[in-house]
């Protein structure tokens, strides 16, 4: 008996603004056309059962033409493949957190050979296979009820099926990313997947071996809320020859998307030049005294690449904002205490990264952070040029983040600024009372940089995908 295990469709996902011909939604597009190729292929390798791990659709409320469209797929699923059943368990993302909204999923159980299991728990035997599928959909995990993940003793074949992140039991280390939130947790000790044929998993987005008869599917498209995790990986769904206990991954094409290698607009530190002789200190800085203390200096970098409307490229206001390193013969900008590469060096460093994508940024995802760049320098980047980037790509993020001021003080600098670890040290160690005797001053520190550290490893979600739809 061949299985095909899918999972994470994400039906119905939106991103960018960009439309396909007739008006659809560009990535939308991308993932019906993903599922259709999926689907082609499962057809073709004739499976026997066919398995579909939750997700199915990316919103709880998806639009009409996202229903009507899965509708019609899993109608010629059953019609080419008559004699596979279709077992479809919800995900978090289609399943209504109210009761009476219900799901969109019942609907698809009304085509004949197609069980549906949305909420409960609940084993669905398979006469003709003689296979036992228990089906343990989002909410049947989040409830917080025990659920017995038992085999039936009767059935021939026993598949467990569930919606959640596995944890324990190594998989942690073999599931990197946490770029899927809302998930309910499962213990690799309850499951034992030894005591299965075969365990179909959803909602980690990468395809993932947890044990030989234990596999994620991962996504069909690139549909996560970080997107750049799934760069590197190819999507498509698996399938599970149970006479041989093998699992194959079928790749399915899907729109490219690329993650350039990160970029530093800065040099260096000034403090070089102060020991070359030349006097310590700001030079010629856009910004008033107070932006260089620590209290408007210690702010969390916030991406500049949105609006660049009303650039005045070469009316001088770069001069003012930003002296030219004096007699170095250098070019680059100095800018609160650092150098910078300059606007014109900036832009050769990007048009090389964009220019090294095989084949062209035509039609691809694309993202090229770039750290520690000052708004005089983003506003005097060739912004004709990026707007080209952006509409020859069906997505160019220039990711330009503002220079962190915390890293200024790794080098040792003669600086007086304090990053923000910094400040909340001394806050905590000189000014702050505790209000019990229970709380060590040490270990807060300790917590406090913990979280510091976190939150600046945060950063890399791109805010469009974020918005994309739903959560
Ligand atoms: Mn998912």
């Amino acid at each position: 008996m061949l299985l095909a295990h899918l999972a994470d469709l994400h039906l119905g996902y939106r991103a960018y603004h960009r439309l396909a011909p007739g008006g659809i939604n560009a990535r939308e597009r991308d993932v019906a056309l993903a599922f259709r190729a999926a689907l082609d292929r499962i057809i073709e390798l004739g499976a026997d059962l066919v398995l579909v791990a939750g997700d199915v659709f990316h919103t709880v409320r998806p639009s009409n033409a996202a229903i009507a469209d899965a509708f019609r797929q899993f109608v010629r699923l059953r019609a080419s493949l008559p004699g596979a059943p279709v077992v479809i368990i919800a995900g978090n993302h289609d399943s209504p957190r109210a009761v009476e909204t219900g799901s969109i999923l019942r609907l698809f159980a009304e085509i004949p050979g197609v069980h549906v299991v949305d909420d409960r728990a609940r084993r669905v035997y398979l006469e003709a296979l003689d296979t036992s599928v228990l089906c343990l959909p989002h909410n049947a995990l989040a409830g917080g009820e025990a659920v017995a993940m038992e085999p039936d003793p009767e059935a021939g074949t026993n598949i467990l099926m569930l919606h959640g992140t596995v944890t324990g039991g190594g998989a942690e280390e073999k599931l990197r990313f946490v770029s899927e939130y809302g998930g309910a947790k499962v213990e690799a000790t309850e499951i034992r997947p030894e005591r299965w044929d075969y365990v179909a998993l959803g909602h980690y987005h990468i395809a993932t071996e947890l044990a030989p008869n234990m596999w994620y599917a991962g996504g069909i498209e690139r549909t996560s809320t970080n997107i750049w995790e799934e760069a590197e990986t190819e999507k498509g769904f698996l399938t599970y020859d149970l006479g041989k206990r093998r699992a194959t991954f079928h790749p399915i094409p899907t729109r490219p998307v690329v993650d350039l290698p990160r970029l530093s607009a800065r040099v260096r530190p000034l403090r070089h030049v102060a020991e070359e002789g030349e006097p310590y200190g700001d030079v010629a800085s856009a910004g008033s005294p107070a932006e260089s203390s620590s209290g408007g200096a210690a702010r969390a970098p916030e991406g500049v690449s949105g609006d660049v409307a009303g650039t005045d490229r070469g009316d001088g206001d770069l001069a003012a904002s930003a002296g030219r390193e004096p007699g170095s013969g250098e070019p680059g900008l100095r800018i609160r205490g650092w150098q910078y590469v300059s606007p014109t060096e900036l832009d050769a460093m990007i048009r090389q990264r964009v220019e090294s994508v095989p084949g062209g940024v035509e039609g691809k995802i694309i993202r090229l952070v770039i750290e520690d760049v000052p708004r005089e320098l983003f506003r005097e980047l060739d912004h004709r040029q990026i707007r080209e980037y952006k509409a020859r790509a069906l997505h160019f993020h220039l990711d330009a983040r503002r220079p962190e001021i915390r890293r200024v003080l790794g080098y040792g600098a003669p600086y007086r600024r304090r990053s923000l670890d910094e400040e909340v040290e001394s806050f905590l160690k000189l000014h702050w009372q505790p209000s019990t005797a229970e709380i060590e001053a040490e270990r807060l520190v300790t917590l406090a940089k913990k979280y510091l550290a976190e939150a600046g490893r945060g950063d890399d979600r791109d805010p469009l995908v974020e918005s994309g739809a739903g959560a």
